[in-house]
Formats: C-alpha cells, structure tokens, sequence
C-alpha cells in the first residue's frame, strides 16, 4: 500500500483514556522489544513515526496512528518485561485486554513474533483469545534480516506449520521484507469486516 499521510493522533495509558476510532483499526501486539514500533515505522515509511529503542518497555501506553486518513494502527504496549513491577503489569493487562473485547473497529491484529524465538504461551493464548471472538488475526514474524536465508527458510516452515490454519507472514523493519504481503493481509481484514 502506498502510504501517503501517516500522523500519530492519541496515545492512552488507561481505557477511560483510549479515544473514538476514527477508521478501522489494526492492532500490533508482542511482546517487548519484538519490533513493533520499528514495524509501524517501516510500513508507513516514517523513520521515526513511533518510538523506537533497545532498551525493552518503550512503548508505555496504546498509540494511534493514522494512515491515508482510511486506517488507525494501533501500538500496542509490549508485555512480558521482566522489571515492571505486578501493578504495572496488571494495568497492562487490564488495559489491552479493555481495547482488544470492546473495540468494535478493531479489524484484525497482528501478533508479532522474533523468527529466532517462535511464539510462546502468551502469543498463543492471544490467539486462542482472538479465534474465541472471532477477531481475524496474523501471526508476523520479525526480524528475519537476523537469520540466514536456509536458517530462515526452515523456521519458516516449522512456524507455518505449528501454526496453522494460521496465516504466518516474514518481515524485516531493517529490509522491508514481507511489508507488501502484510499490507494486503490488513486490506482484506478491513474489507471482511465491512463485510460482516
Ligand atoms: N535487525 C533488526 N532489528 C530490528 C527490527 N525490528 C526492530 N529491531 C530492533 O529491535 C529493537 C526493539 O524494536 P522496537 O520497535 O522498539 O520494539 P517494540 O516491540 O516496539 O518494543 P516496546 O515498545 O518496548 O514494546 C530496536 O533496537 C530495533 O532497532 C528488524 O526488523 N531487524
Ligand atoms: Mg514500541
């Protein structure tokens, strides 16, 4: 997709904060450190659309981001970081859980996976959340610029094959692997909601 105009409208650290949606809305979800922000920047073009960094838990709350005036992706706070403390990550929880069962815009999410460690239980039971409400989801696997393509080759496969009847798609922030596939899978959930 050619991504023409791309400006982040609203972040919310709690659910009272979270605004209207403006468009469908397409939800990027993992773990801390796994990509996500690098993702939206990569698909949008933007090289520092959303905040990037190293250090894990930079993302704090959820963050909207505006696309062609026709789709909002949504940034998702990462979990899984080891030095937030139990209130923090119980607010965590609450508040993506509030965005993921309430959001009738919410048109599919991507869970994100690093293709050098596979998804682990919370990736999967998101997913098993997701098929419980029939939200269209997709399994992205990132950083895949880290592997070697017969390395890459093979996890691909071994991934696709755990996952499915799950959609599996390979990206790279750093190559811009896989962005096209990915934008069409987002194009056909906004239009299967439509639908529906
Ligand atoms: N080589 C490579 N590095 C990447 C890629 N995507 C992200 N990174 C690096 O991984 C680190 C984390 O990336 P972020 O995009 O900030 O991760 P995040 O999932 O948004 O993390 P939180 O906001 O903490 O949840 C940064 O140092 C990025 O430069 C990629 O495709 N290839
Ligand atoms: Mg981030």
């Amino acid at each position: 997709m050619k991504v023409t105009l791309a400006e982040f409208r609203a972040s919310a650290a709690t659910p009272a904060a979270i605004p209207a949606a403006a468009h469908p809305e397409v939800a990027i979800a993992g773990r801390s450190n796994v990509g996500k922000s690098s993702l939206i920047n990569r698909m949008t073009g933007r090289r520092s659309l959303a905040r990037t960094s190293r250090t894990p838990g930079c993302t704090r709350g959820l963050i909207f981001y505006d696309v062609n005036a026709a789709l909002t992706l949504v940034d998702l706070p990462g979990y899984g970081y080891a030095s937030r403390s139990q209130t923090e990550r119980r607010q965590w929880k609450t508040l993506v859980e509030r965005y993921l069962a309430t959001r009738e815009e919410l048109a599919g999410v991507l869970i994100l996976v690093d293709c050098r460690r596979g998804p682990q239980a919370e990736e999967l039971e998101l997913a098993e959340y997701l098929t419980s409400v029939g939200l269209a989801y997709t399994f992205v696997m990132t950083k895949t610029d880290k592997l070697g393509r017969s390395e890459l080759s093979r996890r691909s496969a071994d991934l696709r094959e755990a996952l499915e009847p799950a959609p599996v798609i390979a990206t790279s922030s750093e190559s811009g692997a896989g962005i096209d596939t990915l934008w069409k899978w987002i194009r056909a959930a906004i239009a299967t909601e439509r639908q529906g």
